[in-house]
């Protein structure tokens, strides 16, 4: 207090206050390059290459250039995805492990070149190059350490031939924000018709130092990421999470690229690392790096994207997103669908600062003047709330005039002093009493919490332990309104239904009888047996909004079944767990429902694994009243089930049937038939 006075007092004690010198800076700290890219948290990587046309996550190198040929390539549509969708870059698979280069380069024939892609006209680099520049991206280029298609791969000249490459990507594309080499590295490739496995040593073979030379030559304001940096890290998996402790400092000359360990040891960072190698969440919007037509339907949910969103961003590392280019050279619509509902949801999240509703601010201790509370929420990054040398707590106190309901808190360290914070508490200030919220590790570039929502009167931060006094450049409040998803159903194999909410605290209306919940309808509480035949109607409300409805059709419930055909665990395919698979000893899947039933028709859900093996493709469907005389009611195929292995529904004439036989005539790879569920149609 008396310190407060003093500053208020004319200019004469004002001048012997004096200036307060800023903080001392603690070691590692980021370079003005990685400044710039913190800055820039979101941004989009593109998986488009000869994988694209042959279908592959990784090619062997023995694919021909004449294959790589898309229909209707628009980067200008990439580029405008990324911009609407908040993403501030593009980083291009110029050269993948297959070794084809997207750009003509006069270092091997296994280019765009020598495709039939604008007769051999095209460079794709350059087009998304220019793409970028239209549209105000920055530019990346990924460039595969490992070449499978090189005559020279794991000889000296190889690495010749990567830094030429290199060389043409750093010069004649206009500015890069980042290189970006991954870890996977030797093994198994053509090698110019070699075709033989070839390990290098990757602590020794690529001589890195002298590669980096280079590129801060050529490009000295991109970041080089890779496992050990030098710039940007991995994140250590590919979910796109980083850790709830994820420091930006890395021991980082204890680590090479592609060194097994790295993941589970040095991927989160070390509060005492040695260099500012701050993490990057790379993960791609569908299961697979590259596109493949029988993952259109599996592109990530809305909840899995936030998910990825808070866990990355809001968790001290960027977010590198993944769309995979289709053959004909544009984002699917599905993809693109799913980015539009994530930046929706994040520009809803964090509509308006609550901050600004504060009435009282007030920091327990500060470095003096020009470091107090108000420059944490000032919105301002350059500026901020410190405490003294040697102080390593410090609370922050916002008050609101009235109660506010909260659910978000972001706090953003000032970086450019190094990663201090190591512990902090939240507390909620409830009835006049303070109460604990919630709790976190580290802080670093950005850290979002989604807390459980309370009616606050105020909040406190407060940090409980860090490497040296704390400074905080932002600290801000929102309330993300709920998450408004039709339910999701799920149900067992006795017929208890589940529904679940797409987030806690939104309720749930539902009828059976085919008509249109509303507020009027059941409230669902708990899981509800159905055991016969019937349609469920299920929407989500909060604060009074509706969500879409779910529609499901709930068939007889598959408790009294019995699997009688043999292999490997049949009881999976009646679980009512699409995760889990019976694979049929002889091609056959037989099944006792228990009784008589009359028939309309079969379901049979092809396995959803990543790799999917033994799915049917054509089959023969028949019925028995006594598992010994059969039926033939149906045969035919499951239409485009390889590129879209969703349930399928299959109608019969109505038949009496107490044992039902769906055997494969025909698989998709010729391995035994796989089920995840069958089931029957009675509605
Ligand atoms: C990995 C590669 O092996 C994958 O194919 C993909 O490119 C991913 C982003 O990096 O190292």
């Amino acid at each position: 207090m008396i310190f407060r006075l003093a500053c208020c007092l004319p200019l004469f004690f004002v001048l012997a206050c004096g200036p307060v010198d800023p903080p001392t800076a603690v070691m590692p700290i980021p370079s003005d390059r990685q400044l710039t890219w913190q800055d820039m948290e979101f941004y989009m990587f593109v998986h488009f290459n000869m994988n694209t046309f042959t279908n592959m996550e990784w090619g062997t190198g023995a694919e021909d250039p004449a294959q790589f040929n898309p229909t209707a390539l628009d980067v200008n549509q990439w580029a405008r995805v990324a911009k609407e969708n908040g993403m501030k870059g593009i980083i291009i698979t110029a050269k993948h492990h297959d070794g084809f280069c997207l750009w003509p380069t006069s270092t091997t024939s296994h280019s765009i070149e020598y495709s039939p892609y604008k007769n051999g006209e095209g460079d794709i680099v350059k087009e998304v190059a220019e793409a970028c520049e239209k549209h105000g991206l920055k530019f990346g280029v990924y460039l595969s350490p490992w070449d499978r298609n090189h005559p020279e791969y794991g000889n000296q000249a190889y690495i010749e031939v990567f830094r030429e490459q290199l060389r043409e990507l750093l010069t004649g594309y206009g500015d890069i924000f980042e290189v970006w080499f991954d870890g996977a590295n030797g093994g198994t490739g053509y090698y110019g018709g070699a075709n033989e496995d070839r390990r290098v040593d990757k602590k020794t073979y690529y001589d890195w130092p002298t590669t980096y030379a280079m590129i801060r030559e050529l490009q000295p304001y991109a970041v080089i990421f890779g496992d050990a940096g030098p710039d940007v890290r991995w994140v250590g998996n590919e979910h796109g999470f980083a850790y709830e402790t994820t420091w930006s400092n890395l021991m980082r000359d204890s680590i090479y690229g592609g060194m097994p360990e790295y993941s589970e040891k040095y991927s989160a960072g070390q509060e005492n690392g040695t260099h500012w190698v701050p993490a990057e969440a790379d993960v791609s919007i569908r299961p697979g790096w590259y596109y493949h037509p029988y993952e259109d339907h599996k592109v990530k949910s809305l909840p899995e994207l936030l998910d990825i969103y808070y866990y990355s961003i809001g968790r001290n590392s960027s977010l590198l997103l993944n769309f995979p280019v289709d053959t004909r050279g544009l984002i699917h619509e599905n993809d693109i669908a799913q980015v539009e509902k994530l930046s929706a949801k994040i520009k809803e999240d964090f509509q308006y600062n609550l901050v600004e509703k504060v009435r009282k601010k007030q920091a327990s201790i500060s470095l003096g003047r020009g470091y107090g509370i108000e420059e944490a929420l000032d919105g301002d990054l350059g500026t901020y709330w410190a405490a003294p040398e040697g102080q390593l707590t410090g609370d922050l106190v916002l008050e609101f005039a009235e109660p506010v309901k909260v659910n978000r808190l972001m706090v953003q360290e000032h970086i450019p002093l190094g990663q201090r914070v190591k512990a902090f508490k939240v507390q909620a200030k409830v009835n006049g009493e303070w109460v604990p919220w919630s709790q976190g590790s580290t802080i670093g570039y950005k850290r979002i919490l989604r807390l459980d929502e309370k009616e606050v009167e105020g909040v406190r931060l407060h940090i409980e332990d860090a490497k040296a006094s704390p400074t905080i450049a932002n600290l801000a409040l929102f309330q993300a309104p709920k998450l408004l998803l039709p339910p999701s159903i799920e149900r067992s194999q006795n017929g208890e239904v589940t529904l679940i909410p797409s987030e806690d605290g939104v309720q749930i209306y539902f009828t059976l009888d085919g008509s249109e919940p509303g507020l009027d309808s059941e409230l669902y509480i708990s899981p509800i047996l159905v055991e016969s035949p019937v349609e469920i109607r299920a929407i989500s409300v909060s604060d009074g909004e509706m969500s879409e409805t779910t529609i499901q059709r709930l068939d007889i419930p598959k408790g009294n079944w019995k699997v009688l055909s043999e292999g490997k665990a049949p009881g999976n395919m009646i679980d009512e767990n699409p995760r889990t698979n019976y694979i049929s000893a002889d091609g056959q899947a037989v099944v006792d429902l228990g009784n008589r039933i009359t028939l309309k028709g079969f379901t049979y859900l092809p396995m959803q694994n990543r790799y999917m093996t033994g799915v049917i493709k054509e089959f023969e469907f028949a019925v028995s009243e006594d598992g010994r005389s059969w039926r033939k009611v149906k045969e035919g195929e499951f239409g485009n089930i390889a590129n879209s292995p969703i349930i399928q529904e299959i109608n019969v004439d109505p038949v009496q049937a107490r044992y039902i036989r769906l055997k494969a005539v025909s698989t998709l790879d010729d391995q035994p038939a796989s089920f995840a569920e069958l089931g029957v149609i009675t509605l």
